[in-house]
């Protein structure tokens, strides 16, 4: 029998019709057989973290899913998607089209460069632990082992995220 792991992907995209990508970015996972789309997170507008100045406000959302695919197989379908929907890779955190990033893959950890789990940023960013709190917020860290809601309520300030849409 075929193990169903529970993963945690956040999505971001600060070009083009962001909701389009979200929206599409959600759609291609879910035709994919190995992988179940189990929660969607509401929708966020969030100020650009880091990269260069001036870039346009972000779109994010989080999606519980449950799949069947190892770790590296997870990563390259979701590099697929971003690829699908236009992503131009430049400048490290410039602006993307669409950024699919694996923040939780069950409790696993991993410390390679092309896989960090769980995200090595994830405990730092509003704009990813607010949508996580809203799909549980009793999720723990596995390396840091505090929840999510936890996380959230010790960075300094959660200004710049703002919730657009329950439902998208
Ligand atoms: N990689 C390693 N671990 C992972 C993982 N857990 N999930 C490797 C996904 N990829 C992982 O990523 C670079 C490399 O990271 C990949 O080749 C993969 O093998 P990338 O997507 O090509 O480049 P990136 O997204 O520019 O870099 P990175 O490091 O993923 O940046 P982040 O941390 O995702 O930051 N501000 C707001 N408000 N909202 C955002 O969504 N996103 C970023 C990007 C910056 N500021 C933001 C947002
Ligand atoms: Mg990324």
């Amino acid at each position: 029998m075929e193990i169903q792991v529970k993963a945690y992907l956040g999505l971001g995209s600060n070009l083009g019709d962001r909701t389009a990508m979200l929206r599409g970015a959600r759609q291609a996972l879910q035709r994919q057989p190995s992988v179940s789309v189990v929660a969607s997170s509401p929708l966020y507008e969030t100020a650009p973290v880091g990269g260069p100045a001036g870039q346009p406000p972000y779109l994010n959302a989080v999606l519980a899913i449950g799949t069947v695919l190892t770790p590296e197989r997870l990563l390259e379908l979701c590099q697929q998607v971003e690829k699908e929907f236009g992503r131009v890779r430049s400048e490290r955190w410039d602006a993307r089209t669409l950024d699919i990033d694996i923040l939780l893959f069950g409790t696993l950890l991993r410390l390679e460069p092309e896989l960090i789990l769980p995200h090595p940023r994830l405990h730092e960013r509003a704009f990813v632990l607010t949508p996580l709190v809203d799909l549980d917020p009793e999720l723990v860290h596995p390396v840091v082992y505090l929840t999510v809601g936890e996380l959230l309520q010790r960075l300094d300030t959660t200004e710049g995220v703002q919730r657009v849409a329950d439902v998208w």
